[in-house]
């Protein structure tokens, strides 16, 4: 591995590589952000916010406008999240939701439309890479085709900025009259497979951006803060501090406007509600949409409308006190288990408009205080953290006036070590990233204690087997989601296992790489983007080749677009995931049963 793809593979094996200059940007010579910047700027001349029926329903020139408006006469917006393979099925979907939900007399102001994860590589460099489960357009016409069938305001707010091809993806945005886009979040933490070249993506991302800022119209350059590194931070106020320090970058160093969106891991009802004026307090800009809290559905849908209704109170709530400009995101309960039809989005909507309805009547009953009293702690805190990266980046050699190093540098230390070295709250080597959190976000924490249970639920024999048996684990994931594994490895912590850490978003032959030189006795394997399959066949051809076999323990979500199968929506494949040799776990625990019966009765040759 070059010491370019050591660095830009942030997380693998993780702290070794020391926070100074040499350590995060070693290059010799990195591209002039200025120069990026003016190209970008240039790229604006022609490169323009296209027609879109949004804008003319509305009378408005910029969905920016439009919030405005909606913040003064009526708070609760709508946010749907679309996205199918096919482009085809994706216009149905926009048409027909829209549709239906106005025969209702409900509305929906805007689509967060979900591109595939191969279409963040360059434009003629998307053919033959991994495609996961989002929509994929051939040529920038398609973006316009996308967002012409209904007055709906279109956010493209994934896989466009923060990727390699961020230019001509925020290019052919505009052009189809998007006036959000994002998704800066996922430039500090997405990786797309077989890509090492972060600087690339820095520039691109760079330039997309100041393209978006100098617009004649304003852009929300948006950013889902679980998407990045909200999600594994285990305090609030260092996502609230993420808040800040992007406004920085985008705003004081770029000229453009950021606009977040958070949500997806705010479990906690005060926490979401305290999140929420923490940045109604630090922004003026509209924000983007509040994420439904999904790490809160289970594959139970009926027990999942619990949840919906449980964080809409909270959100509709939220945006009558203090109307910020985020749309509500009613997502639909079958979230868990597969990607929403659109039979599923419109129920969801559905419930959630008649929902807001009855809320009126509610809210005399509601009080906000315990959430006033908690969002100062999160913004003096967050303006701490703030304050600690950037000071602390400055004193090892960073230029935090060049947003080029500013963001390259950020995404190359990651969260955790964030965390860890600038966290605002006091040193204590019990908590995870060595602090007490100042208000602790549960995400961490739940699996943490999942961890604990799940140990627990094995009897004192077959724990002290584990913890003799001395083995050492190789665990990585295929893609962003993490949470899977931050579980394992919380498990096999517990369990003595010595765990090599293959890191997040891997390419497969990179994990049996880290897996041979550590002699693991075993790889466990988390992977959720619709990729189970291919990402499998890879990992066993690589073993294979290197003549290295060990057990392939592999959980998360085990689906797959299979060709040809009817309505391009991923299917199940842990049957075709067995017969290639890997031991499919539903649940940690079905790895624990089987590292017992087999592997410590019969060790792998190695
Ligand atoms: C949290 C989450 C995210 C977070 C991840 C934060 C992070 N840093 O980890 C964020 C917001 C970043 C995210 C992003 C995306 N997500 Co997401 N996400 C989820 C969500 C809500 C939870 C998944 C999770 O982490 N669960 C926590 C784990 C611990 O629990 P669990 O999944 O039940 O796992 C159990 C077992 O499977 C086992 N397990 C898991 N791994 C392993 C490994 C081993 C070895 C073993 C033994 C066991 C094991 O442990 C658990 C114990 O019971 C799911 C929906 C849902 N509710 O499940 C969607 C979901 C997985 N995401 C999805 C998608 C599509 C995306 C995006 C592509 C969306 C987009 N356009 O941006 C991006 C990813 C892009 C990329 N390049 O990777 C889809 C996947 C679709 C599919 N395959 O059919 C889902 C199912 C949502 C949906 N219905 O559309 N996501």
């Amino acid at each position: 591995m070059s010491p370019r793809n050591r660095v830009s593979q942030r997380l693998a094996a993780g702290d070794a590589t020391a926070l100074d200059r040499a350590g995060i940007l070693p290059e010799p010579e990195l591209p002039e952000a200025q120069a990026l910047i003016d190209a970008g700027r240039k790229l604006a001349r022609d490169m323009r916010v296209g027609d879109t029926p949004f804008f003319a329903h509305y009378g408005v020139a910029s969905e920016s406008e439009y919030k405005r408006q909606r913040m003064i006469d009526a708070p609760i917006m709508f946010h749907a999240q679309v996205g199918y393979r096919d482009l085809e099925q994706s216009r149905r979907a926009c048409a027909e939701i829209y549709e239906r939900l106005s025969s209702d007399g409900y509305s929906v102001d805007r689509y967060g439309i979900c591109l595939d994860w191969s279409m963040g590589y360059p434009e003629g460099q998307r053919r033959g890479r991994p495609r996961g489960t989002g929509l994929i357009l051939g040529e920038a016409s398609d973006f316009v085709r996308l967002t012409e069938v209904a007055p709906v305001a279109p956010h493209f707010g994934d896989f466009v900025i923060g990727m390699p091809g961020a230019v001509e993806n925020t290019a052919a945005a505009l052009a189809a009259g998007a006036t959000a886009i994002g998704n800066l979040g996922q430039y500090f933490t997405f990786r797309l497979p077989h890509w090492d070249d972060d600087v690339a993506t820095t520039a691109a991302t760079l330039t997309a951006m100041a393209l978006a800022a100098a617009q004649p119209v304003p852009v929300l350059i948006h950013s889902n803060l679980d998407d990045g590194f909200a999600a594994l931070f285990t305090d609030l106020s260092c996502a609230l501090g993420a808040v800040l320090i992007e406004k920085y970058i985008v705003e004081e160093l770029i000229g453009g406007e950021i606009s977040h969106c958070y949500g997806h891991t705010y479990s906690d009802p005060t926490a979401r509600l305290a999140f929420l004026f923490a940045i109604s307090s630090t922004s003026s800009t509209p924000g983007t949409m509040i994420y439904g809290n999904t790490t809160s559905y289970g594959i139970d849908s009926a027990a999942n409308y619990a949840s919906l209704a449980s964080y809409l109170l909270v959100d509709a709530f939220a945006q009558t006190v203090s109307p910020t400009g985020h749309a509500i995101n009613p997502v639909p309960v079958t979230e868990a288990s597969r990607i929403p039809n659109i039979d599923e989005i419109v129920d969801a909507h559905r419930f959630a408009q008649r929902w807001v309805e009855r809320f009126h009547a509610l809210q005399p009953m509601l009080d906000a205080d315990a959430a006033q009293q908690m969002a100062p702690r999160i913004v003096s805190a967050g303006k701490k953290f703030k304050a600690n990266v950037l000071h602390g980046l400055a004193e090892h050699g960073i230029d935090i006036g060049n947003p080029l190093e500013l963001l390259l540098a950020l995404r190359r230390i990651g969260p955790q070590r964030l965390e860890k070295k600038y966290g605002p709250g006091n040193a204590d080597a019990t908590y995870p990233r060595g602090r007490t959190p100042v208000v602790a976000s549960t995400t961490i924490q739940e699996l943490e204690h999942r961890a604990e249970q799940c140990v627990a639920q094995l009897d004192a024999d077959a724990q002290k087997r584990l913890r003799d048996a001395g083995l050492v684990a190789c665990v990585g994931t295929s893609d962003v989601h993490e949470y899977g594994k931050v579980l394992v490895e919380a498990v096999l912590r517990r369990l003595n296992v010595t765990i090599v850490d293959a890191g997040v978003s891997t390419d497969a032959d990179a994990l049996v790489v880290t897996a041979e030189q550590a002699r693991a006795d075993f790889v466990a394997l988390s992977t959720y983007n619709g990729i189970a399959l291919d990402y499998l066949r890879e990992l066993r051809s690589e073993m294979q080749h290197r003549t290295y076999s060990v057990p392939v323990y592999i959980g998360g979500k085990l689906n797959q677009i299979v060709p040809g199968n009817q309505n391009d929506l991923p299917v199940d494949v842990s049957e075709e995931l067995v017969s290639i040799g890997a031991i499919v776990c539903v649940r940690v625990e079905d790895m624990l049963h089987h590292l017992i019966n087999s592997v410590i009765e019969e060790p792998p040759q190695k």
